[in-house]
């Protein structure tokens, strides 16, 4: 039987992911890459909807590398590679571009969110047309899964309804993909403003659990992590949304029943819960950084990962590019 694609991709926009990014979606690209044929991909022209100066992307990009082996993707298992080393994501990008409605491009909720954030004026077309390099990405493997946090839920319909589009229009070329996105971990909030998602792009970084901070600085935020009224650990999204997430995170990471642990901590306040927290989050944590730092030592090391990668994905991508200019009737 032939193993079940899957691919999935992350910016490197920041020096360091975030516990969202690892309990929405690299927790489970780990755990799939066991089964499936995966493609995982650091999507570097992505990222050049934000202004970068040039050093500090290229030291993201590896670090970024750096920290999805060092928390378990593993190149022996899966194809891990740079977008920008496979050139058919632009090219077919464009084609979903010119597949994609104005209106419905006008509809993704994450270009209306960034772009009210930054204005008209300096809102980059880039981000307006990300969505369409984003079904790229993702119809250049035919991959049947695409693990992501609940925020992304939205581009992979769209990824879909192109999908569809060009096969119906042009004759079959792409799988239709499907969101994989586990209740769990699907949106892990902001330890301040627990009730928006914890992002990379957040206000203050006090509410944001950072894969490559010391566990010192980690434990001190979840220790000031915002609560709420009375003093009981059970979980209330409504009335609860601090406990709720801290048990959320809890669970996420220790496997434990929110059930279990609320009984755990019956009798107990806060304190003692964010403490259970913190340690929980360290241990997991703490093997990660050390690797990454490690792996960031040895740049040879990596890039020869990445070019290894870049091989093996740019024989998949061409040859579906290859069938999909055909289809469209471009001279081959
Ligand atoms: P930003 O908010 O600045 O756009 P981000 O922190 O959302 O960035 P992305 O690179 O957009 O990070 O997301 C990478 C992956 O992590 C995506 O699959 C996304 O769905 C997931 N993800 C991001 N934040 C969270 C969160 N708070 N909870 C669960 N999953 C998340
Ligand atoms: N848009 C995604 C990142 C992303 C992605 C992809 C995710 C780019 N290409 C392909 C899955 C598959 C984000 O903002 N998190």
């Amino acid at each position: 039987m032939t193993r079940k694609r899957v691919l999935s991709g992350i910016q490197p926009t920041h020096d360091s992911f975030h516990l969202g990014n690892y309990l929405g979606a690299l927790k489970q690209w780990v755990d799939l890459q066991e089964e499936h044929d995966a493609f995982y991909c650091v999507v570097d022209l992505h990222a050049l909807t934000i202004e970068t100066e040039p050093a500090l992307l290229r030291k993201r990009i590896l670090a970024s590398a750096a920290q999805l082996l060092a928390l378990g993707v593993d190149p022996d298992k899966c194809t891990l590679f740079l977008q920008s080393h496979v050139p058919a994501h632009n090219q077919l990008g464009w084609i979903m571009e010119c597949l994609a409605g104005f209106g419905e491009a006008s509809r993704m909720t994450q270009f209306k969110d960034k772009s009210q954030k930054t204005g008209t004026d300096r809102t980059v077309v880039g981000l307006f047309t990300y969505p369409m390099l984003q079904a790229a990405d993702i119809l250049l493997y035919q991959a049947d899964l695409v693990p992501v946090g609940e925020d992304q839920r939205q581009h992979i319909e769209l990824t879909r309804d192109l999908a569809g589009r060009f096969n119906s229009r042009y004759g079959q070329a792409f799988q239709l993909p499907d969101a994989y996105i586990l209740k769990s971990g699907a949106k892990i909030n902001d330890l301040q403003e627990p009730t928006s998602k914890m992002s990379k792009s957040a206000n203050s970084m006090q509410g944001v659990i950072e894969l490559m901070d010391t566990p010192e600085i980690n434990v001190k935020k979840i220790k000031s992590a915002m609560t709420d009224t009375g003093r009981e650990v059970v979980f209330d999204e409504k009335e609860k949304p601090g406990i709720s997430n801290l048990l959320t995170i809890h669970s996420a990471l220790s496997g434990k029943k929110i059930s279990d642990i609320e009984k755990e901590y019956e009798g107990k306040g806060y304190g003692d819960f964010k403490a259970g927290v913190a340690e929980v989050v360290v241990e997991v944590l703490r093997p990660i950084r050390q690797r990454a730092l490690e792996l960031l030592e040895d740049e040879t090391y990596l890039l020869k990962i990445l070019t290894g990668g870049a091989l093996k994905a740019r024989a998949v991508a061409e040859k579906t590019m290859a069938n999909a200019y055909q289809n469209l009737g471009l001279v081959q």
